[in-house]
């Protein structure tokens, strides 16, 4: 039964239908007892395995194919109808041969199977922040995972009505041939095509291929943004609250510190940490000047390894129930999860990722590294009350952030919006198993958005600048490093709850309460303004953090600085005209300020 009478919609949904055969279609109408069963239908098949109902009520657990466990961000296009449009951070296809490459893997493909349509809404329905999409696709595990990163269903084709403002997203699994997988954004006919892939980033076609790549290009052309941020509040003992925005790349951290618990010394306090979002912003001006965030997604798609009691309780109590594990270890006598970082020991009975038995002299992860949980936010601890507002939430600070063992300090502050802006656009961080490829390498990842930029990175720059034109008030921006090393390769700063010291600098920067030291790259904190009172972090085996190694962190290595320099000539030599000239005059300063 179709649920609209919206003609574009209905076109959409019949030419898929010609193209790809399937035996039904079945539309998704957000109800509970249709998503049960769907359920039950995948643990029929084995795409989902029910997990122990008294210790993970209404947790599934699911396998991808071993080929097919991250984002692929070498098949990733940005179909443009000018090559030039797309920019040299992205891969292009022209549309024409991009529909024609996808058409032929996607023909007769659902033959012998169902079609889902999944009408969803990225944002809260009621806000004026919020888009609909309409997701078409052969896999319950996606139907079962939208459900629970979006709003789908009935209501968000009552918003739409019969309008023709919605994003096309047409997903096949295919043949998980990995040589034919494709993920196709074609900004300018809002629509996403994406095949031969069942996981995550690649095909939860809301998350980054709509709220994401399709988002900012709309963002450019209709004066908002959409950005990889987390989004937090922090509430003072005197009941005041101020929220930032964070850009990290992915599996950098944005998740633990949207959900952090600030240490015990505050927390006794009466200071708290409210999580808003984890993964990705959307940022509108208001009327007052200010900019406000608000969370597209209404799940979250969390890195598992490394979550625990102590690392992340909110993120372990998110997983508690309601939850999809994706890759992860299970637990084949007690039909548990596991992962690495979970507990020390790996418990007895495990089935790897891979679904083989754990052998213990096998130095291969149980867990895949990029297994993820797939949860509720109303799940989480700390969820902020007003995470759902329509206006969303109003910015003092956007912090960018990367994974640096050397080079970038503890935390820095930009001179103003224009630097802050250059601050961002030289990024860089180590690559993680967040996507397919090689780990630990150093790229330039601007505003930690270098796989998730819909249009010319030239442009998006130029928009950042623009944007900060028209707000009186503007956030402040800074960026920190959490991962700073020692020559052993420890992490030197303890990071995680930890890191609300760090937060406390940086708001009471934007309240003008603290001091700072003007340096080459902008304002670094005096060591004394960052509260050490009851920190107590081994580095390693008795060296213990202290002031010392506090300064050291905050420490500008000019040396390592103009060896970075370099390659930020080569990436912005990459954008050529484009750059926006407030980006290369900051870069001149910079240089400057390092001789
Ligand atoms: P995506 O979901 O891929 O966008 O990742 P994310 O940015 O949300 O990253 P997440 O918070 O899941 O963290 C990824 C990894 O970084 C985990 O293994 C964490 O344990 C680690 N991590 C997070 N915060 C810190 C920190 O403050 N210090 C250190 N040393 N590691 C951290
Ligand atoms: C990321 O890679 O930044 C993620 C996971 O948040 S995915 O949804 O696969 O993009
Ligand atoms: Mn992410």
């Amino acid at each position: 039964m179709t649920l609209t009478t919206n003609q574009a919609v209905l076109k959409f949904v019949q030419d898929a239908t010609d193209l790809t055969c399937p035996d039904q279609v079945v539309w998704i109408d957000g109800s509970e007892a249709q998503l049960e069963t769907l359920r039950k239908e995948a643990m029929s098949t084995g795409e989902l395995i029910k997990l122990n109902e008294e210790k993970l009520p209404g947790c599934y657990y699911h396998r991808s194919a071993l080929n097919d466990v991250a984002r692929v961000e070498g098949r990733t296009f940005i179909c443009t109808r000018k090559q030039e449009d797309c920019g040299p951070t992205n891969n292009w296809m022209a549309p024409q041969e991009a529909y024609q490459v996808a058409s032929d893997v996607l023909r007769g493909s659902m033959k012998g199977r169902t079609m889902y349509v999944i009408p969803f809404c990225m944002g809260p329905v009621a806000s004026r922040f919020a888009k609909v999409g309409i997701e078409i696709t052969d896999s319950i595990y996606v139907v079962v995972s939208m459900a629970i990163m979006t709003r789908v269903g009935k209501t968000v084709l009552d918003k739409l009505g019969d309008s023709n403002d919605f994003v096309r997203g047409l997903h096949g699994k295919c043949q998980l041939d990995e040589e034919k997988r494709y993920i196709l954004q074609f900004p300018e006919d809002n629509a996403i095509w994406s095949v031969n892939s069942g996981y995550g980033g690649n095909v939860l076609l809301g998350k980054k291929c709509f709220a994401l790549r399709i988002a900012s290009f709309q963002g450019k052309n209709e004066g908002w943004m959409a950005e990889h941020m987390l989004i937090l509040g922090i509430e003072y003992p005197d009941g005041q609250k101020k929220y930032v925005a964070a850009a990290f790349p992915s599996a950098c951290g944005k998740t633990n510190l949207a959900m952090m618990l600030p240490p015990e010394y505050y927390s006794k306090k009466g200071y708290k940490v409210w999580t808003l979002g984890d993964d990705i912003a959307w940022l509108r001006i208001g009327a007052d000047g200010r900019l406000y965030a608000v969370n597209p997604e209404a799940g979250f798609f969390g890195v598992a390894p490394g979550t625990n009691a102590k690392s992340n309780p909110n993120a372990l109590a998110c997983t508690h129930e309601g939850t999809i594990f994706t890759n992860v270890a299970l637990n084949s006598k007690d039909k548990t999860v596991w992962w690495e970082g979970l507990t020390k020991t790996p418990p007895e009975g495990l089935l790897n990722w891979k679904g083989e038995p754990h052998d213990d002299s096998s130095k291969e992860k149980i867990a895949h590294p990029n297994s993820r949980f797939t949860a509720p936010a109303k799940n989480c601890p700390c969820i902020a009350d007003n995470w759902e507002d329509p206006d969303g939430v109003p910015l003092s600070a956007i912090i960018f952030g990367g994974r640096r063992a050397k080079c970038a300090p503890l935390v820095y502050q930009s001179r103003d919006w224009d630097h802050g802006v250059f601050v961002g656009s030289i990024m860089a961080s180590e690559t993680t198993a967040a996507a397919t490829g090689a780990v630990g390498v150093v790229r330039r990842d601007p505003m930690a958005m270098r796989p998730f930029i819909g249009y010319h990175v030239g442009d998006y720059f130029q928009h950042w600048i623009d944007m900060g034109k028209k707000m009186s008030n503007p956030p402040k921006v800074f960026h920190v490093n959490w991962f700073r090393t020692d020559e052993e390769g420890h992490f030197m700063w303890p990071g995680f709850g930890d890191n609300f010291r760090v937060l406390e600098w940086i708001i009471k920067r934007c309240e003008g309460q603290v001091e700072a030291a003007e340096t080459a790259i902008g304002y670094v904190p005096k060591a004394e303004d960052i509260c050490l009172d009851a920190l107590d972090y081994e580095i390693s085996e008795g060296r213990k953090f202290n002031v010392d190694t506090l300064r050291e962190i905050l420490t500008v290595d000019k040396d390592a600085w103009n060896a970075d320099i370099s390659s930020i000539e080569d990436f912005y030599a990459t954008i050529g005209s484009r750059l926006p000239k407030e980006l290369r005059s900051s870069l001149d300063k910079l240089e400057a300020n390092l001789k």
